[in-house]
């Protein structure tokens, strides 16, 4: 009996497309167009069917493979009656959705409930996507007859990102729904297809989109296809970036952020720490101007317990903290990190300056514990080091507050009658509004400054 290398069909302009199930397995017989390969595509998912009859002899291509139209996917030990009338190479199985083309289906709102209707927004997303291989103009499956215009788009890029199986995904696409949106209850919080059935039963009764993207009825960013522009590279996002943008984004839209800008006078706290800072080097320590920021936002949350707390679950209690665990943000290799001083009140200048420079240089090396970026009380963000006159810094949450650094300059300061050049540090204090008044903010930024420009008490004996 012969045998035969089964290759990936006429693609169209897709390239490197990724398998995200194989369906078969060594020693299973197979039919003309039995299903041997899921593939996903930016805007569907898609069954590659077996031209032949036969026996799978051997597999070419696993799951997570990226494949184009040639690609050899499997060899195929011939039915006889089969091995006599080669079968020309099968088209891919239509696009599971026509829904699955969200920007398509947004241009041709008119296309649902039937399918000529679907089949009428599989040619809107051709015509709408000229880059790409016209969808084939065949009926909708029932599942995406059965697929609301209501369902949200997808948005590729949460799509892809989403914790879910192959099976799974293929059932998102075929439904039309945004993984993104779904809230996962499985192990790890991986979604599970119960998790998927839930949230698109719970939008089509009216229960709105649903899931954590959604809560907030949030319009979506529509992502083009930017190849069509010119080319591009795809770079995943580093997991402390994923991370990162997760709750930076979940503060942005819960905490109502006001930024109150302040500067303070550090022309004697720089001169003191250029004294000091041969015998704190002679010690191991590097006495950075940071640290005395860290020693001023000490006392200024002693001064301002509501500075020190977060709200509780209900949004109703502030929880005043009676510790004093202050993050700052490092930038490591990696990304950013923020490492916890813990009981930075209970440390004087050269212990808070050794915590900075330990903590730092354990995040970039990738040594800092889960441990040690937890618990943080108010958060420090030092761009100082770099540059830049003021910024605009996102609250850690669930803190209610966080104070940006910027570059101290030497600036003309009128004082009794004259200019005189005076060390002028920025300062942007971001707090959260439901939490901390307007002057409330104020006066701890004021505070602050004011603290910075009085370095004798920065650098006393901690009692
Ligand atoms: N103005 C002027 N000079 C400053 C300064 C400021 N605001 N802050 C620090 N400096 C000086 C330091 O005193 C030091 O001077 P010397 O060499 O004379 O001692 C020099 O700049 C270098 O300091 P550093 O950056 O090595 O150390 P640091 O303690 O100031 O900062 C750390 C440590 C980890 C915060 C910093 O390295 C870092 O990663 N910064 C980036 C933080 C970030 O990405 N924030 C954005 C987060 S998003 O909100």
């Amino acid at each position: 009996m012969a045998s035969k290398d089964i290759q990936v069909p006429d693609l169209g302009n897709f390239h490197d497309v990724a398998v995200i199930d194989v369906l078969v397995k060594v020693g299973d017989s197979v039919q003309v167009d039995t299903p041997l390969l899921t593939l996903e595509t930016e805007k569907a998912t898609m069954d590659v069917p077996s031209p032949e009859a036969g026996v799978i002899e051997a597999l070419l291509v696993q799951r997570g493979s990226h494949v184009s139209t040639g690609t050899p996917i499997a060899t195929v030990r011939l039915a006889e009656t089969a091995a006599a009338s080669p079968a020309a190479p099968a088209a891919p199985a239509a696009p599971a959705s026509a829904a699955a083309a969200p920007s398509a289906a947004a241009a041709a709102p008119t296309a649902t409930g039937s399918a000529a209707k679907g089949a009428t927004a599989a040619a809107a997303a051709a015509a709408s996507a000229p880059s790409k291989p016209a969808a084939p103009a065949v009926p909708p499956t029932p599942a995406a007859v059965a697929a609301p215009a209501q369902l949200p788009p997808i948005n590729e890029a949460g799509f892809s990102r989403a914790h879910a199986s192959p099976s799974v995904r293929k059932l998102a696409r075929e439904l039309g729904a945004d993984l993104s949106r779904v809230r996962g209850t499985a192990q790890k919080g991986r979604i599970s297809a119960e998790d998927l059935k839930a949230y698109v039963k719970s939008v089509l009764t009216g229960g709105g989109a649903g899931g954590a993207a959604s809560s907030s009825a949030l319009p979506r960013v529509n992502i083009p296809d930017f190849a069509q522009f010119g080319p591009t590279e795809v770079k995943p996002l580093t997991r402390v970036r994923r991370i990162t943008a997760q709750r930076m984004h979940a503060s942005w839209v819960n905490l109502p952020h006001v930024t109150q800008f302040d500067e303070a006078d550090i022309t004697e706290l720089e001169q003191t720490r250029q004294t000091l800072k041969d015998r704190a080097e002679l010690a191991g320590i590097k006495l950075t101007t940071l640290a005395f920021v860290v020693r001023a936002c000490v006392r200024a949350l002693q001064r301002f317990p509501d500075f020190n707390a977060s709200l509780d679950e209900s949004g109703e209690n502030l929880v005043l903290k009676q510790y004093i665990h202050i993050g700052f943000a490092a930038d490591t290799p990696q990304g950013l990190m923020v490492p916890v001083i813990r009981d930075a009140n209970r440390l004087d200048i050269y212990e808070t300056a050794r915590a900075l420079s330990e903590l730092a240089q354990a995040a970039r090396t990738g040594k800092l514990a889960g441990s040690q970026m937890q618990g943080g009380s108010f958060t420090i963000s030092s761009l100082g080091g770099i540059g830049g006159t003021a910024f605009t810094p996102i609250i850690n949450a669930p803190e209610v507050a966080i104070l940006g650094v910027s570059r101290a300059a030497m600036r003309p300061v009128y004082r009794e009658g004259g200019f005189v050049p005076r060390l002028m540090l920025p300062l942007s204090l971001s707090y959260d509004h439901r939490v901390i008044d307007g002057a409330a903010g104020a006066r701890f930024a004021a505070y602050v400054a004011s603290a910075l420009s009085e370095v004798s008490q920065l650098i006393e004996a901690v009692p």
